[in-house]
């Protein structure tokens, strides 16, 4: 009990003592593979993850050799289910995720049975590519999901086209940031595709040394990106920056340690399903990179040995403390109320007490994501990605890192939705 109160501070300790480290978190070894079982343990019981969810854990499952059928076929079946349902609702970052998944780690006879879903990705990016032409270079969906589009595409042999990949992947554009600020999560999932697009290349020529430029940049801008705690951006874009720096010290042949997963892992987030199939596979060693690489998946831990608990039920917290707590929602205006909602709540139950306090300020609507519940709409007020607009949750003026169904808000805190662009 005690240890693991000091491992923050030791693993902090350890990180400043080499700073300048290019694998801040680097794959765990073997033999301490039963440190992550608090996050094998979380994706043994995911077998109720739904759609996109499904999706990533079943990716994550394969890449790092879990070798449970029972759990495997679940997951399989709840990721063909959900393409059968959504079809060619799917957002083309969903199907390439789905794609990814049911390839990963298959022997490349299994390539005729999802030819087709190949080629819908194929029509589904170049529609990314039209609305981007049309609407001042704004994707249908966003740069995360294009980048998974070409990462896919590559992987699978599917069609596109180096040169627009070079027109739209440069490092400068506008697409790769937040409200003026670098998304990591983004730019590693950049890096991935690009590191696929360029070992696709057979000529030493201008393709090459272009391509070979943005992913030195790009991920200059991810590693400034590092923070002393040997965080990566925040918590949930470390998994996908740490599979670009896995990949780079591996390319390099720099010595990898891993004393910083001390740190890492002793707080790590372990219920957020998608936060854990994101980190898992570099922690393991792997990257998407290794989808189609067979003999690579089959070198993960195979039959864990894990002490599996049953999930125990977590009961909403029903707490007899009250806290009141300020909400505003900003477009032109401001529209202000205080709200007293039980101690423990949620982001979002303060916007539904704030709903029914005044419908016509404080309506809104969310729909459930892979992350949870998406605010889309406040007072009829739609976000719109042809125009980089949506609703941005504040506390205290500053963005914060979780969404509505997660973050806990406090007794005398001052919670904003704020009408923004990215
Ligand atoms: C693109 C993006 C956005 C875009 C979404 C619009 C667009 N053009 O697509 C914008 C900039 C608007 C955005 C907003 C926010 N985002 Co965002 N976003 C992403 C990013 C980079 C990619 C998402 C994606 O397309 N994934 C791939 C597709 C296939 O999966 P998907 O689940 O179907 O994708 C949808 C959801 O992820 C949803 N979405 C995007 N952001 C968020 C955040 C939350 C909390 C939820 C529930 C859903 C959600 O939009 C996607 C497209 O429809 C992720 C990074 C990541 N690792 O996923 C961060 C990420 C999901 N976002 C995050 C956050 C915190 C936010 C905000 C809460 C920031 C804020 N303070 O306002 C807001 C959401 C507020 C709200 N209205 O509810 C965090 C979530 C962390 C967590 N623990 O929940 C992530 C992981 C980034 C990070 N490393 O911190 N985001």
């Amino acid at each position: 009990m005690r240890q693991s109160h000091q491992l923050p501070l030791v693993g902090l300790l350890l990180f400043s003592l080499i700073p300048s480290q290019l694998c801040t978190i680097c794959e765990v070894s073997k033999e301490n593979y039963s440190r992550l079982n608090p996050l094998l343990n979380t994706m043994i019981h995911s077998k109720y993850a739904r759609g996109i969810q499904a999706a990533n854990v079943l990716l994550s499952l394969r890449l790092v050799g879990i070798q449970d059928q029972n759990l495997e076929q679940q997951v399989f079946q709840e990721v063909s289910d959900s393409v059968e349902k959504k079809r060619s609702d799917l957002t083309s970052g969903e199907l390439a995720l789905v794609i990814l998944a049911l390839r990963a780690c298959q022997n490349s006879d299994e390539s005729v049975t999802y030819f087709h879903l190949v080629n819908q990705l194929e029509e589904k990016f170049q529609k990314e590519i039209e609305n981007m032409g049309v609407h001042d270079g704004n994707p249908l969906t966003n740069y995360y999901q294009l980048s998974l589009d070409v990462l896919t595409l590559c992987l699978f042999n599917g069609s596109y086209s180096i040169t627009e990949v070079k027109k739209y992947f440069s490092p400068e554009n506008k697409n790769f940031y937040f409200g003026g600020q670098f998304s990591v999560d983004t730019g590693a999932m950049a890096v991935l595709a690009l590191t696929c697009v360029k070992r696709s290349i057979q000529n030493n020529g201008e393709d090459l040394q272009d391509i070979s430029h943005y992913i030195e940049s790009l991920v200059k801008k991810i590693l400034s990106e590092k923070k002393r705690n040997g965080l990566i951006g925040n918590t949930y874009s470390t998994g996908e920056a740490m599979q670009v720096s896995q990949r780079l010290t591996q390319e390099i042949g720099k010595g990898v340690t891993e004393e910083n997963n001390n740190f890492i892992l002793s707080f790590w987030p372990s219920k957020i399903l998608l936060s854990i199939s994101q980190i898992l596979p570099a922690l393991m060693g792997k990257t998407y990179l290794d989808v189609n690489n067979v003999s690579s998946c089959a070198s993960g831990p195979g039959h864990l040995n894990i002490s599996i608990h049953e999930p125990i039920p977590v009961e909403p917290t029903i707490s007899s403390t009250w806290i009141s707590v300020n909400y505003t929602v900003q477009i032109n205006e401001t529209f202000f109320t205080k709200v007293t909602v039980p101690k423990g709540s949620v982001f979002l139950n303060v916007m539904e007490e704030a709903q029914k306090i005044n419908q016509t300020a404080f309506r809104f609507k969310y729909v459930e994501s892979s992350w949870g519940p998406y605010i889309i709409s406040v007072q009829g007020l739609e976000e719109n990605h042809n125009d980089r607009t949506y609703w941005q949750l504040l506390s205290g003026g500053e963005p914060v890192t979780q969404g509505v169904g997660r973050y806990v808000v406090h007794n005398g805190e001052n919670l904003e939705v704020r009408w923004s662009k990215y």
